[in-house]
């Protein structure tokens, strides 16, 4: 069955994106396997990404898309009360993106964006080619789920490149949202006028980049987010030479300057950043070379954050590195959400692919 499709806006029917910590139903996962991207077939992204959907299933549903090539491997490896796999043909695993925002209103009711992909900047400078499985992963959720769709066909955006406050704020970057391989026929204003027509918000918080080599064009999710209504987390570097620190310092200075929706001032979280991170040898040697898919090499540092963490009901999901810098990740995070567990999980195999857990993972509010 095909999701009904609305052809208003989420705000003209009282719908809004909420925030990553109100309650939720599920999360949404797609299991990895495109050898262009994952190295050794996927196996090791594999096994990263049990071990994530096995840490959000100890609190919650998870719902995990695979190609019917992948079906009984994932079904075995991801047997869990708490866990359902689905048949969902996709062209990579990165759910966030590809799946919907889930949008809700006052009465309960939950509805689905399912925004147009173009697997981060199209033919010219997206991450592969073609794209078209992916593009239909948000409208197979929300026909699995029952729920109502609406489509912005021709309005490219990926889940990755927004956070809201849920009362009303959006946090996203200029390198992402305005870059020419995104929506070149729009304006800044017109940008906005999308997102505050899908997404119900009335005050955006733009800051000028992401984190450095992101091979999204500077997604927030693996930069800066909203932690409560107020207070944000945001990636800091004091190494003045680590090309992070004008990025940082920029965004710091939007941050601070800004008032959200409710007219607050934010209070900001510094949250180190990692050692910089590059893959072996031996780790580029396992990924197929695909002319038109993004090259992967020893010397291209890695965008590791520990910011790409994902807010559950009880939890936070969040990255590690095997770095001495894991522990102060995990420290902060405690503090920040004094009223959630902190589970970490490892991450360098999700970010040898490009992103790390808040990418892969989609909640669906309840
Ligand atoms: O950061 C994300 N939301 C997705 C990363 C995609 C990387 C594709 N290779």
């Amino acid at each position: 069955m095909s999701p009904s499709t609305i052809l208003s806006t989420p705000r003209a029917d009282g719908f809004r994106m909420p925030a990553e910590w109100e309650t939720q139903q599920q999360v949404w996962m797609v299991w990895p396997e495109r050898p262009d991207n994952w190295r050794l077939g996927g196996k090791p992204a594999q096994a990263a990404f049990c071990q994530v959907a096995l840490a959000i299933a100890q609190y919650q549903q998870v719902s995990i898309g695979v190609s019917a090539g992948q079906y009984d491997n994932a079904q075995a490896r991801l047997s869990h009360i708490n866990i359902r796999v689905l048949e969902i043909s996709n062209d990579d695993a990165w759910m966030r993106d590809t799946g919907p925002t889930f949008v809700i209103n006052d009465q309960g009711q939950t509805r689905g964006i399912d925004w147009t992909f173009n697997a981060w900047g199209g033919l010219h400078s997206g991450l592969y080619w073609p794209w078209l499985r992916d593009d239909q992963v948000a409208r197979k959720v929300l026909a699995i789920e029952h729920l109502p769709r609406y489509r912005t066909e021709g309005f490219v955006l990926e889940g990755g490149a927004i956070h809201v406050d849920g009362e009303g704020t959006l946090l996203t970057t200029a390198e992402c949202l305005l870059n020419s391989n995104r929506n070149p026929h729009l304006s800044q204003n017109e940008v906005e006028h999308y997102l505050r027509e899908y997404l119900n918000v009335s005050t955006i918080i733009w800051l000028p980049e992401g984190l450095y080599n992101d091979e999204t064009d500077g997604h927030i999710d693996n930069f800066c987010c909203f932690v409560r209504p107020g207070e944000v987390v945001l990636a800091w570097t004091d190494d003045a030479d680590d090309p992070n620190y004008q990025r940082c310092r920029a965004a710091l200075e939007v941050l601070t300057q800004a008032k959200d929706a409710q007219g607050r001032s934010l209070t900001v979280h510094k949250m180190p950043l990692p050692s910089p991170i590059y893959a072996t040898e031996q780790e580029c040697a396992g990924v197929d070379i695909v002319a038109g898919s993004q090259p992967r090499t020893p010397d291209i540092r890695l965008a590791g954050s520990y910011i790409n963490f994902l807010i559950i009901n009880c939890a936070i999901i969040a990255p590690s590195f095997d770095d001495p810098m894991d522990a102060v990740a995990k420290k902060i995070l405690r503090e920040i959400f004094p009223d959630r567990d902190i589970v970490m999980v490892p991450g360098r195999e999700i970010l040898l692919g490009g992103g790390n857990i808040h990418c892969i993972t989609q909640q669906q509010p309840k």
